[in-house]
């Protein structure tokens, strides 16, 4: 077994217990209730879900494994000469609850090294993807195509023990994630590089260095990497793309069915998609403006004609956070220090201090301030990934590590298939005319 993996198996072992006593000593116990509006309106805020990878407080932000990102940042070992550090300590941290040292961070390292290459005929299956197609839509499937790789299969027709189902599940986790920068690049050379020769993975290169290899693209595009992929990792368990991700593997679906359900989530415009949007309604605004910076004046019109056609601003708002999502933050440090004088991260700086005021005016939106969606684009344009529409493909490359290793952890502690109960419209209508009735007044 490598390191990580011997480090997995002792925590599991350690964490079982707490899972049993709490089923078996304290099931019973009420921790939340359900009203009729949870129920119609998507089951926000009901204390339905677990998981140990993250946990997002509303003002403050999220946390992995209970450090802050700003912790994270700071205390996971870098790469010599890099700003941000590597993902392979992001995977450690997230799937033993440890910070890794440098040896722990090269097992993973190396660990990943040996099952990057990508087997051909998922480049025939990108190849034969018609034009226009979303790159979203390439992700997914390329990763599904997989699904006959899968080692947890294998095993489970053999008829390993349940106990014992985290692992193949752990290998098939690290055999998807290392190949999912190699994936993203090919697809992006094939749509938009039309003639190149895509560029192999490098054996000797990170998780995030070797992304920025395979594009081609110059320093610090591989600390931009890093940081991409470490801030879209997690967002506790109940965002769509994380929840698609545990719900599809709770019938034992393998890994590559799962990420793939979850890129497919992640696809839609009110979660991983607004990345894109943001981008193609910052071009739409600055086309209307001939380039040129709109006065402040101009730029609040903008976003009241958006709102009043009934159009959602993109990259704002939130359903559990009540704050300025520190995911923004960090990229919004990132571009002060890198790229300050960039056109379009001047837009998105003037937005940060015009929208919130509106979306409040508004009267709608609970949270008026900007997420994760609302920064991460521009980043990407300045270093010349201009195709916005490929944007979502990388936060699907973060979101993965963070889903499988949910996915390993609930396999680990034996959670059941998911099957909340639901009812008919005259069934609640019914029950709260009962509940309102003078006898129970
Ligand atoms: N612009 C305009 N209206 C907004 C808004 C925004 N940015 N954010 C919320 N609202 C509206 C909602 O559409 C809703 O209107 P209706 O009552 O007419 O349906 C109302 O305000 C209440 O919504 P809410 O409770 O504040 O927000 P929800 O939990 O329902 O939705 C969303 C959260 C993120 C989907 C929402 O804020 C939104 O649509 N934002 C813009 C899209 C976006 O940036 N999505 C990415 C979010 C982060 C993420 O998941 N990244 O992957």
């Amino acid at each position: 077994m490598s390191g990580l993996k011997d480090k997995l198996a002792e925590k599991i072992e350690l964490w079982r217990p707490r899972i049993k006593s709490l089923v078996e000593d304290y099931g019973d116990i009420v921790i939340d209730k359900v009203t009729v509006s949870q129920v119609i309106g998507g089951m926000r805020g009901i204390k339905s879900l677990i998981t140990d990878i993250s946990y997002l407080d509303p003002k403050e932000g999220i946390r992995y494994r209970g450090y802050t990102l700003q912790e994270v940042f700071r205390k996971l070992p870098k790469p010599g000469g890099a700003e941000i550090p590597y993902v392979e300590g992001l995977v450690y941290l997230l799937l033993t609850g440890d910070i890794p040292n440098d040896e722990e961070v090269a097992d993973v390292f190396d660990e990943f090294k040996k099952r990057r290459i990508l087997p051909r005929y998922v480049c025939e299956v990108i190849d034969a993807f018609p034009a226009k197609s979303h790159p979203m839509v390439i992700f997914s499937t390329a990763i599904l195509t997989m699904a006959r790789e899968s080692f947890f299969n294998r095993k489970y027709n053999a008829g390993i023990p349940k106990n014992d189902f985290w692992e193949p599940t752990y290998e098939d986790a690290l055999n998807l994630l290392a190949k999912l920068p190699s994936i993203a690049a090919y697809i992006y050379t094939k749509l938009y590089r039309k003639g190149q020769k895509p560029v192999p993975s490098s054996p000797d290169m990170d998780f995030g260095g070797n992304f920025a290899y395979m594009m081609g693209i110059d320093k610090p595009y591989d600390d931009v990497s890093r940081l991409h992929f470490i801030i879209h990792a997690d967002h506790e368990s109940g965002n769509v793309s994380a929840h698609t991700g545990h719900l599809v593997a709770s019938s034992l679906s393998d890994i590559y069915l799962s990420i793939s359900a979850t890129i497919n989530a992640l696809a839609g415009p009110l979660h991983g998609l607004a990345n894109q949007e943001v981008l193609r309604w910052l071009h739409e605004l600055r086309e209307k403006m001939g380039n040129e910076m709109p006065t402040d004046d101009e730029m609040k019109q903008f976003v009241w004609d958006t709102l009043n056609s009934g159009q959602v601003i993109p990259g704002f708002g939130h359903a559990v956070l009540r704050k300025t999502d520190p995911r923004y933050t960090v990229q919004r440090e990132f571009s002060l220090k890198h790229l300050s004088e960039d056109p379009i991260f001047k837009y998105v700086d003037k937005l940060y201090k015009i929208v919130p005021p509106i979306l409040k005016e508004h009267g709608k939106a609970k949270n008026p301030w900007p997420n994760v969606d609302a920064q991460s684009g521009v980043i990407q344009w300045h270093y010349g990934v201009k195709e916005y529409e490929f944007y979502t493909v990388l936060f699907g490359i973060g979101r993965s590590i963070g889903v499988t290793a949910n996915i390993i952890w609930d396999r680990a502690l034996g959670y059941p298939l998911e099957r909340p109960k639901s009812l008919t419209t005259s069934m609640l209508e019914q029950m709260v005319s009962t509940i309102n009735s003078p006898e129970n007044k």
